[in-house]
């Protein structure tokens, strides 16, 4: 993997047209702006995308002008990988082949001086058991299978469900939050003493960094419409940004 590895994700990107959606695409042309002549890798952190169901045939391009950008990355030499989130993970050959590598589960980097743990940060919760449940019957093939069948405008309904942007307040309790950094800090915990370094994670739409000795939990803020967040490791060290 070439470095700098620069990380970001939930841009969640809409598979219908808004301002926002175009806004968040103009974020994306600055981002590329700025990393072209790294000569690094992008990781994203999954929530790229708000809803994505790749289809065997016939498959609907409703993510055309993202998908030509994540192209003009790869063809600037810069590697470009990508893991799941809970809204993106119905991924197929054809979102595959634009990027170098995808995931569908947690990965463990081991690229400059420090070992990275990535995953999206969804299910990590304990109060997230029912969460789990779903997770592994969404994700099943019987399941994507049936779904495949639905009408495609169907489909489009279930995306405008599940959008990200519709659920009104995103704003949790300072109380909540506190459990929630709480209970990530003891699953950060394990993977560094199973040797990890870092722990970079996404899903929670805030930033929050946590380090204990030298090892470091960061949770990353989101790609909106005003602000493109993002970390840059360069095998030494990682920071935060923004766009
Ligand atoms: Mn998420």
């Amino acid at each position: 993997m070439q470095l700098p590895i620069y990380f970001f994700g939930d841009n969640h990107f809409s598979p219908t047209p808004s301002l926002s959606n175009e806004q968040k695409i103009r974020k994306l042309e600055q981002f590329i702006d700025v990393i072209e002549n790294s000569r690094g890798s992008i990781f994203i952190m999954g929530d790229f995308f708000d809803y994505y169901f790749e289809y065997k045939k016939n498959n609907p391009n409703y993510f055309e002008k993202v998908f030509s950008l994540i192209k003009k990355i790869k063809t600037k030499g810069i590697e470009v990988y990508f893991i799941a989130g809970n809204h993106d993970f119905w991924i197929g050959k054809e979102f595959k082949s634009v990027t170098t590598k995808s995931f569908l589960n947690d990965q463990i980097l081991s690229v400059g001086d420090k070992k990275i743990y990535v995953t999206h940060g969804d299910g990590i919760l304990s109060w997230d058991k029912g969460y789990r449940i779903l997770k592994f019957i969404l994700r099943s093939n019987i399941f994507r299978f049936l779904y495949s069948l639905l009408p495609k405008s169907f489909a489009i309904k279930v995306a405008k469900r599940i959008s990200y942007e519709r659920q009104g307040s995103h704003k949790i309790n300072h109380k909540k939050l506190e459990r929630i950094h709480a209970e990530l800090i003891r699953f950060s915990r394990l993977k560094w003493n199973q040797g990890c370094d870092i722990v970079i994670m996404g899903h929670y739409h805030h930033s929050y960094n946590f380090n204990e000795g030298k090892k470091q939990l960061i949770i990353l803020d989101d790609c909106c419409d005003q602000q493109f967040n993002y970390a840059k490791y360069d095998g030494d060290s990682i920071s935060v940004e923004s766009l």
